[in-house]
């Protein structure tokens, strides 16, 4: 296979700086949710350049944005680059959007050299992998884990969901046309920042992934009596504040001595009514927890869920624990893995295998075909904050060791 075949890096950064300029929020960031009017002129931005590019722009019922290289056996099947290019609110540039560019310079890079693969090549843009709506609404229908279920009473609220479908021409039964016949992918490879310090830290280029951690979310309410804050005795109250304040602080010790490795997060918190003078009589939180494989998560949620309970019960409280989805470990393709060190070892950079403790399209796409992950480091670990970055050059390498993957992937699909 044709080593001298290059990205182009002017295009890619001008690319990546002009789709930076979309959503941009102060201190370098971008506020960019799914189906959002931002989010939505991305995508458009996108698909001009796949059209200026001369590719195939196809739309699926999902939303997916993809740019095809079509090659000249018309049954052949299609290996697929991508990520995604909505944020987390208020999050950084980095996180998606450079996959999504850098798998478009695969493509426009290999349509440039006249070479002719034995796969068709696609470039996509997955909707709504940041989970502001449910999670993995694009990837989830792709790859037929989506369910209407999942539509009822998602992380971030029906109403939410309703309105970004309507807002992105999308349909609810819309969605589910997106499957793919898993037969018709010849794999996925994600170029992704590390969001991590490993990378950083070992002075390491490449990042060759492993697998990727499982995820839980749950919306949890404590639930008191609200009363006057003046004239409640302090040990007659039942403040839904101090579950919740028990819990997050208990959830911290449980993960922290017993599941080493794993994760739990409260990233949000209401109390209500919500005034300086009445008691809290309700604290409703978002609670994340991620774990490497199946049954540590398992154990983890089981964890979780009784420590709430223990909470509830020390402040005489009620509790409330809606499910709010679930999405499991995924370990990656060897075969994929051993792609990525090949391209990483022919263009002399040194790579490191390791887990990914972020959740990522790629967990879904590992359930219907050969799947892998290349990160690249994140400046001193930091993501999903306006100060996320990442060196240029290392961005560079990571698009090169992408390219050269899909080549060497594109020879041994079977
Ligand atoms: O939340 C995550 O782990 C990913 O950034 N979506
Ligand atoms: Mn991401
Ligand atoms: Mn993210």
């Amino acid at each position: 296979m044709s080593t001298s075949l290059q990205i182009n890096p002017g295009r890619l950064q001008s690319d990546f700086d002009a789709l930076a300029a979309i959503g941009a929020t102060a201190g370098g960031g971008v506020n960019r949710p799914a189906l959002s009017p931002a989010h939505l002129a991305a995508r458009a931005l996108f698909a001009a350049q796949v059209k200026q590019a001369g590719l195939a722009l196809q739309i699926d019922g999902a939303g997916n944005h993809s740019a095809i290289l079509r090659c000249p056996n018309k049954s052949a099947p299609t290996l697929l680059l991508g990520s995604h290019l909505d944020s987390v609110p208020e999050g950084g540039r980095y996180d998606g959007a450079l996959g999504v560019l850098a798998a478009l310079e695969v493509l426009r890079s290999i349509q440039e050299a006249g070479l002719k693969l034995p796969v068709h090549l696609e470039a996509i843009d997955f909707t709504d992998e940041e989970g502001t709506l449910v999670g993995f609404i694009g990837s989830g229908a792709l790859c037929g884990t989506l369910t209407p279920h999942d539509l009822q009473n998602p992380r971030g609220g029906r109403q939410a969901l309703l309105a970004g479908l309507a807002r992105a021409g999308l349909r609810e039964d819309g969605l589910f046309t997106a499957r793919r016949d898993p037969a018709a992918l010849a794999g996925y490879l994600e170029l992704h920042i590390e969001q991590g310090p490993r990378l950083f830290n070992a002075g390491d280029a490449i990042g060759v992934v492993t697998g990727i951690v499982g995820i839980a979310s749950y919306r949890m309410a404590f639930t008191g009596r609200a009363n006057h804050a003046g004239t409640t005795p302090m040990a007659a109250r039942r403040d839904a504040g101090l579950g919740a304040a028990g819990f997050i602080l208990a959830a911290r010790r449980l993960v922290m001595e017993a599941f080493p490795g794993c994760v739990a997060n409260v990233g949000a918190l209401q109390l209500e009514p919500g005034a300086f003078n009445i008691v809290p009589g309700r604290a409703e939180l978002a609670l994340e927890c991620r774990a490497e494989d199946e049954d540590t998560l398992e154990r983890l949620q089981t964890r979780l869920l009784a420590q709430a309970e223990q909470e509830a019960e020390r402040y005489g409280l009620g509790l409330e624990v809606t499910v709010l989805g679930r999405h499991a470990p995924a370990p990656m393709s060897q075969q994929v893995q051993q792609a990525i060190e090949t391209a990483a070892a022919d263009l002399g950079l040194c790579t490191q295998r390791m887990p990914s403790g972020a959740g990522h399209d790629a967990q879904n796409l590992a359930l219907v075909c050969p799947t892998g992950m290349i990160f690249v480091p994140s400046v001193d670990g930091i993501s999903h904050s306006p100060q996320e970055s990442s060196r240029w050059e290392d961005c560079l390498n990571g698009a090169s060791v992408l390219l050269g993957a899909a080549l060497h992937l594109s020879q041994n699909t079977h």
